[in-house]
């Protein structure tokens, strides 16, 4: 027997939740703690796609009864289907730009879009559990939809890579390798809408300031530090570099850091973050990268290399960095600039 519409859209709602979270949280994951986020991720979607058969049985009623909402149950469903191809496009490789937009940022678009319409939906035609939806039968089925989902996923990963498609290649971030050790080959990665600002090498200045006050260095103050990292620069619009950056630790420039709790680091441009003191000691600013100073659009002079995480982190044209006693969680998710 199949399920009833009601448990149809109860498991789809929890799908979606599932991959709402693991999608919001795949772009926040930097670290190989997080690598089974962007997995999950991927097996939501498949259980996404195989609860389509079931959906569509519901979707066919439902839109024999309900004629006013129409259009914009269409104008859902078409946005759901356009968010699970971009996925999969993305994921597999199978086309990773079009008309010069990146299928991941076409996948991200869409899927917020899809937000609002999403839950004026739910609450329009919520459908309440009821105790008897968790009988053996549900928890079954439940477990099988897990399942072909693993599965599916697997079996596409499989797919892939006896295509020959990039998919498998990825890091586990779900990025895309481009330039690693040619620095010229990263793409320039802004933001929003920020922009690269010209700086005159000769009146730059970097200020510090930490708990025993604040203090203000040239760049030729800097051309003495060379500590070198090798860390991998993973931008959340689907492409990772790994490079051989040069110039100060932030730990050397922080003479105290008394009762701080969060070092901002901020960019002539406006454009700031603010990370926990703990990771002080992990943090590079960068003046070259690859043993060339860096370009404009890399952040000449200064930039901020924090392995582990994603790239919005690694704040361009840094001119200051400052202790705060405020936690580094007091600010929006992702940079607003
Ligand atoms: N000031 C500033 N810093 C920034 C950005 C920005 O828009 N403005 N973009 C960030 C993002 S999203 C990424 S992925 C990296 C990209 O670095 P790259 O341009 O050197 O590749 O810079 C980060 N630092
Ligand atoms: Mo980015």
């Amino acid at each position: 027997m199949s399920p009833s519409a009601r448990v149809t859209n109860l498991t789809l709602a929890g799908a979606l939740l599932l991959v709402f979270a693991t999608g919001a949280g795949a772009v926040a994951t930097g670290s190989p703690g997080g690598r089974w986020v962007p997995v999950a991720h991927g097996v939501a979607g498949m259980a996404v796609i195989l609860l389509i058969p079931w959906k569509s049985r519901v979707v066919r009623a439902g839109l024999r009864r309900a004629r006013h909402s129409r259009s914009a149950s269409l104008a859902l469903a078409a946005l759901a289907l356009a968010a699970l191809l971009t996925g999969v496009l993305h994921a597999t490789g199978l086309v990773r730009s079009a008309g010069g937009l990146l299928v991941l940022w076409l996948h991200i678009a869409v899927a917020l879009a899809l937000l609002p319409l999403l839950a004026w939906h739910v609450v329009v035609r919520r459908a309440r559990p009821r105790r008897r939806d968790l009988s053996r039968r549900t928890l079954l089925r439940t477990g099988l939809l897990g399942a072909a989902s693993a599965g599916l996923y697997l079996g596409a990963g499989s797919a892939a890579g006896l295509a020959r498609l990039p998919g498998p290649r990825r890091r586990f971030t779900g990025s895309y390798e481009t330039g690693s050790f040619n620095p010229a080959a990263m793409p320039d990665t802004i933001w929003l809408n920020d922009a690269v600002p010209s700086v005159d090498a000769g009146r730059w200045r970097l200020v510090v300031a930490d708990g025993a006050g604040s203090y203000v260095l040239t760049l030729a103050d800097l051309a003495g530090f060379d500590a070198r990292l090798r860390a991998t620069l993973d931008c959340t619009s689907g492409w990772f570099a790994r490079q051989d950056w040069t110039g100060v630790p932030v730990g050397a420039l922080l003479r105290s850091t008394g009762l701080a709790r969060s070092l901002l680091v901020g960019s002539s441009t406006g454009y700031q973050v603010r990370l926990p003191v703990s990771d002080a000691d992990r943090l590079l600013l960068a003046t070259a990268a690859g043993g060339v100073p860096l370009s404009p659009g890399h952040g000449f002079p200064l930039r901020l290399v924090a392995p582990g995480r994603r790239g919005f982190w690694w704040v361009k044209w840094v001119d200051r960095i400052e202790l705060r006693p405020e936690p580094w969680w007091l600010q929006p998710p992702f940079p607003l600039r």
